[in-house]
């Protein structure tokens, strides 16, 4: 038995975070618990004097835990999260130096996954677990002392108990998320790797070897019932793609219906292929709050540059079945792809114009950059290059371009804040040093964006 501390770094206060519940350390510690072994998990949001005084340090522990859920920070503008985390990993290890403890120190979590090495050397910790965690952390638990000193990353496993264990959340960690303004939870409903291939998308390497399980209905029932005893009022299913395996989906849905928890909204990523009929009715009535889909662009040759499976033919049947349903849709767009020129932005205006409503538009300009993603290996860049924001080389003018063609029903206050947060990122970055391997369109001046700075126009 050890004695495990998990720490959640995304409850760190810092500028352009919004902290919201930690699923992903709560699977970790619910594996624990459940082999014996004694934990504790610290969440700023929860208990902020442990920030101060990290009193916690004191518990005499084997191993500590941190997670790091976000690398970027959510609003453009900001700089990175990593150099809090590095200035909080500092003040921890000095902190059990002056205290004579020295416990075996673990990284993970999804932002931790991306950049598993690094942040292994720059935080300064034992190990790190790139994907799921569960038994990666019960391998450390049980025999932490093999682990000390490795300063590498292990690759984690397929967790049977996602298929047979219930998550039920501790109520004063639930309390403090509950009372965050529209406070939402995620749900995981499927450990399954995404099977379509967009470029800028690492979440195939950040969930790992997977099974491709799907959590029974009753399971899934009992956790979205605490979850709404407990207080909370939305949900968001984690998947990659909500509807990827539609039968499954549409069971989940169904499960929603029968519920019929009261006042219970929630809400997923979704794809406008496959999505039938009788799915379009199924959600109506769900209390699905946003149909969200990610074509990116609506420009046929941009979206096949971006890896799409889809293209906007798939993109009108999605929104005439959402119109039939009375769905309320959003439909993410980030200009600026591989092989943005005047005229796919051209053509993605008209088609917004013609067939979106005012408030069904999520605009952004640039790509963050993330290892693992075909944009990376386009770019030839290095994890080291990427971990401070870096976008995708876009020209300029995209920003005036998109004012001029977008009807002036799109260019809102909120679509005047992206630009402009797009615009200041990017100035704030440098030019890319190395080459990079893309050839540019002819005719355009591309800026060649990599640095500080930044953030992710795209979180899909
Ligand atoms: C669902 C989701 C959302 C939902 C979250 C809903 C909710 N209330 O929970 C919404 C849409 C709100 C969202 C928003 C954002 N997201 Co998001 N999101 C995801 C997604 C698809 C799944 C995350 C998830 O919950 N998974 C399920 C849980 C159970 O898994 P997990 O957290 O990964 O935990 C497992 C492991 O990581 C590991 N683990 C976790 N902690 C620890 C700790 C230790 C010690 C160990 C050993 C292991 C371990 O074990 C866990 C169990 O197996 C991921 C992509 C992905 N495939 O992971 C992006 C992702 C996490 N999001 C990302 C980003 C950037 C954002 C935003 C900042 C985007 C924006 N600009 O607005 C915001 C930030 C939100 C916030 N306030 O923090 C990035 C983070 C990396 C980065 N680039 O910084 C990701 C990776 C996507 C990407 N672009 O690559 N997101
Ligand atoms: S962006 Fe969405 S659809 Fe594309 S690979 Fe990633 S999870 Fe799959």
């Amino acid at each position: 038995m050890s004695r495990v501390v998990l720490v959640n770094l995304a409850s760190l206060p810092m500028p352009g975070n919004q902290p919201i519940f930690p699923i992903g350390l709560r699977c970790v510690q619910d594996a624990l618990d459940r082999a014996g072994h004694v934990t504790r998990l610290v969440d700023f949001v929860e208990s902020p004097a442990s920030l101060d005084d990290l009193e916690w340090l004191d518990g005499r522990w084997d191993v500590i835990g941190f997670t790091i859920r976000n690398i970027d920070p959510i609003d453009i503008t900001c700089n990175t999260h990593v150099d809090e985390y590095i200035a909080f990993a500092d003040r921890v290890r000095t902190e059990l130096d002056r205290r004579g403890l020295d416990p075996v120190l673990v990284g993970g979590g999804p932002g931790f996954s991306l950049f598993g090495s690094l942040l292994v050397d720059r935080l300064g910790l034992d190990v790190g677990v790139i994907g799921p965690g569960e038994q990666a952390i019960l391998d450390v638990a049980n025999d932490p002392l093999s682990f000390k000193g490795r300063g590498s990353t292990v690759q984690g496993r397929r967790h049977c108990g996602f298929l047979t264990d219930t998550l039920r959340h501790p109520s004063s960690l639930m309390a403090a998320y509950t009372n965050a303004h529209r406070a939402m939870i995620g749900v995981e409903t499927r450990r399954k790797t995404c099977y379509q291939t967009c470029g800028y998308c690492p979440y195939a390497y950040i969930d790992g070897e997977n099974a491709g399980d799907l959590k029974p209905m009753e399971i899934l029932a009992e956790e979205i019932v605490g979850i709404h005893r407990q207080g909370f009022r939305r949900i968001f299913f984690t998947d990659g793609i909500f509807n990827s395996e539609l039968r499954y989906a549409k069971e989940v849905v169904g499960l929603v219906r029968e519920l019929a928890l009261d006042g219970l909204s929630w809400s997923a990523y979704f794809t406008p292929k496959p999505f039938d009929d009788e799915f379009g009715e199924m959600l109506q009535g769900s209390g699905v709050e946003a149909v969200v889909v990610s074509p990116d662009s609506l420009d046929d040759r941009v979206m096949r540059n971006l890896g799409k499976s889809f293209d906007t033919r798939h993109v009108l049947r999605f929104l005439e079945r959402s119109r039939k349903n009375d769905l309320p849709v959003r439909v993410n767009v980030v200009f600026g792809g591989p092989g943005e020129t005047r005229e796919s932005i051209r053509n993605s205006a008209e088609f917004i114009n013609e067939n979106l409503r005012d408030d069904e538009l999520v605009m952004h300009v640039g790509y963050r950059v993330l290892p693992a993603t075909a944009l990376a290996r386009d770019l030839g860049m290095t994890d080291d290059q990427l971990l401070y924001p870096a976008f995708y080389p876009f020209d300029f003018d995209v920003f005036n371009w998109v004012i001029q063609d977008l009807d002036s029903r799109f260019v809102t206050p909120q679509l005047m804040m992206n630009l402009m947060a797009g615009r200041a990122a990017a100035r704030k970055m440098a030019r890319v040093l190395s080459a990079p391997a893309v050839t540019p369109p002819t005719g355009t001046t591309f800026l060649a964006l990599a640095g500080q700075g930044g953030g992710n126009g795209c979180d899909h």
